[in-house]
């Protein structure tokens, strides 16, 4: 009789902790730094930058060596993050100002990660830099899925660290000029995660470090360095993000729901100021910038956190892409997707989890010359599951081939694993053996 109340106990506590699906239901953190190379953080190699806290999250969890961001840059990747579609058929494909504030926004109805946080019972909330939509355009972030923003809508406004305004939601923030806004914002990020510990939560986090203007309150560590003065505002913002990432990790550990929480750490794509290229090797051994379809603008740095779950110290190199992120999610939280939202995304819990190396038929980016929409065609990259961009060779794209979504066998077999297709209009696949750039976009 007791092992039998012990028993059902245990069901019910394990039905009271979302274990239906064999494993917890947990809150996620999505960290996202702005420009920050993969070379820019100790557990990626860098020799100069102190990044203490992203160095332990990564040995206390799993550390990917080939993610990557949506694209190259900022609104289109971060529109891959949040839309779990590639930039093939993403909404957003470009970086589209609009005035006086604000980029081109997300259309109406757009489903979100937030949003299936928020239809799974999700608190919901972003602190940072959004990108996606004007104050109270269809994008905005409230009529995206989140409950709570703070932060810049707008990414021109966010190169200025000592902003006059900030945004919570629709009511515009005034500041004086002279607050440092991502403190501020750090603060408010904070303060929500504890005032929502005890509710299930998605709390975005687009940071605003280490993106130009370089602009930063001490240089910390780094007041006496060799360098130059922008290479050393470039690192003390980098350590001053981390401690930030440090704050938000010991909070979790004073709610004591750690344990509960799985954090993402990622940059939404690779450095590309010259200066901190040559001193810190911010982009690691790969080569390309911002901006350009090589490995050195996509490739990012990717951790995630999760004790009990992920087993500490793991290093995976499964190639996976922001566009991954929504159906992921998905099934860490037990909420399906709409019937009729769609993906290009897979998810990848099993890397995450079990450590399992996934194969990938393909990936698809693109960067848009200038703010054109329209790009006139594609081209096909071989990607680098070797991790060199050596590996990179254009080919055509036959015609026949413009609407499908699975590669034929003849295709599959030539590019030995994953494939990146890119915007044949965008100006820097100019390496490898472009045949053909002149095929119409495959739009959805
Ligand atoms: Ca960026």
């Amino acid at each position: 009789m007791r092992k039998t109340f012990q028993l059902w106990a245990v069901l019910c506590l394990a039905s009271l902790n979302g274990l239906a699906g064999g494993t917890p239901k947990p809150n996620i953190i999505f960290i996202l730094a702005d420009d920050m190379g993969i070379g820019d953080a100790g557990c990626y190699g860098q020799k100069w930058i102190q990044t203490p806290n992203l160095d332990r999250l990564a040995a206390e969890g799993i550390r990917f060596t080939q993610a990557y961001a949506g694209t190259t840059v900022c609104a289109p990747s971060r529109c891959a993050l949040m839309t779990g579609r590639h930039i093939g058929h993403a909404a957003i494909r470009a970086n589209r100002e609009l005035a006086p504030e604000g980029q081109e926004p997300l259309p109406a109805g757009t489903f979100t990660v937030a949003q299936l946080c928020k239809n799974a019972g999700y608190a919901t909330a972003a602190f940072g830099k959004w990108g996606l939509g004007f104050v109270d355009s269809s994008g905005a972030p409230d009529r995206m899925g989140f409950d709570t923003f703070f932060g810049y809508n707008c990414q021109r406004e966010a190169h200025h660290y000592y902003p006059n305004h900030l945004w919570r939601n629709h009511e515009r923030i005034p500041l004086d000029g002279k607050t440092y806004a991502h403190d501020f914002i750090a603060g408010e990020a904070l303060a929500w995660l504890r005032a929502h510990a005890k509710e299930r939560f998605f709390l975005y986090v687009p940071f605003t470090i280490p993106h130009p203007l370089f602009e930063v309150p001490d240089l910390g560590p780094y007041t006496n360095a060799p360098w130059p003065d922008a290479q050393k505002k470039y690192a003390a913002m980098l350590t001053r993000m981390d401690a930030s990432i440090g704050q938000i990790m010991a909070l979790l550990q004073e709610l004591k729901i750690d344990d509960q929480t799985l954090v993402f750490f990622s940059s939404d794509q690779g450095a590309d100021n010259p200066g901190v290229l040559k001193t810190f090797h911010s982009n690691g051994p790969f080569r390309g910038i911002k901006r350009t379809m090589y490995e050195g603008g996509l490739r990012v740095p990717m951790v995630a956190r999760w004790p009990h779950q992920i087993p500490a110290g793991v290093v995976n190199s499964t190639p996976w892409a922001f566009y991954d992120f929504l159906p992921t999610v998905s099934e860490l939280i037990h909420q399906p997707l709409p019937a009729k939202v769609k993906t290009d995304g897979l998810s990848i819990i099993p890397a995450l989890l079990k450590g399992d190396t996934l194969a990938r038929e393909f990936f698809i980016g693109n960067c848009m010359r200038g703010h054109s929409s329209k790009p006139s065609g594609w081209a096909i990259g071989r990607a680098c599951a070797t991790g060199s961009e050596n590996h990179w060779n254009f080919m055509t794209w036959p015609r026949m081939l413009r609407k499908r979504t699975t590669l034929p066998p003849k295709i599959r077999r030539w590019s030995g694993g994953s494939i990146i297709f890119c915007s044949a209009s965008m100006c820097p696949i100019h390496s490898g053996r472009i045949r053909l750039a002149s095929l119409k976009q495959n739009r959805p």
